[in-house]
């Protein structure tokens, strides 16, 4: 018996319609998320929900020579997850980004608040088959998958249940075509409800 896990990857308010980050449409990919975790948890599989948890300090925002705006900042209403998605009982929440010296982009860089990372969690419920979504395609889930890939599991990346930042407007495509080339199996949630075990 090898469950399923669904890793949800920063769905935050910073990073949805009107947030300090916003990505384009961030929001669109809750509802597909919130019908995957209800089956696979009715399915005894694992929800794992990633959030984004900078220190007010941290060399990740422009101000101290990262890339970004001040977001996600713990503790504030721009880290709390959205208020659209559902997390089903008993799901695993990992906290990242929380160092002021790097960017912390993958979820596999996190940890829970009892100190575990995510491969630790993964391990303890005999994981191998990871399934993700959320936010940003191009920074944090392609971060994730690739470090998934790395450690060996199954990834299988949900296309319509991502949205990314696109600095550039084709990094999403070219995040999309890497995990791919990777390892990583693309599909729309349909069918990774169908394909679920
Ligand atoms: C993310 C940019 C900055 C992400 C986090 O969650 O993809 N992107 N911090
Ligand atoms: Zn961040």
């Amino acid at each position: 018996m090898h469950p399923t896990a669904l890793l949800i990857v920063d769905v935050q308010n910073d990073f949805c319609p009107g947030g300090a980050l916003a990505v384009p449409e961030g929001d669109q990919v809750i509802a597909p998320l919130n019908r995957l975790a209800e089956a696979i948890a009715q399915r005894g599989g694992l929800v794992v929900a990633s959030r984004d948890w900078h220190p007010r300090t941290t060399r990740h925002f422009k101000a101290f020579g990262g890339l970004w705006p001040v977001h996600c900042v713990q503790e504030t209403h721009g880290a709390a997850f959205h208020p659209g998605l559902k997390l089903p009982d008993g799901a695993v929440i990992v906290s990242k980004g929380t160092s002021t010296e790097d960017d912390g982009y993958s979820a596999f860089e996190g940890r829970t608040d009892d100190g575990k990372t995510l491969h630790e969690v993964l391990q303890a419920h005999g994981v191998r088959r990871l399934v993700v979504g959320g936010l940003a395609t191009d920074y944090c889930v392609r971060a994730s998958v690739l470090d998934a890939l790395q450690h060996g599991y199954e990834v299988v990346v949900l296309t319509d249940a991502i949205r990314g930042v696109n600095l550039q407007p084709d990094d999403s495509a070219r995040a999309l075509q890497e995990m791919q080339a990777h390892g990583a199996h693309l599909m729309p949630t349909e069918e990774a409800l169908r394909d679920d075990n």
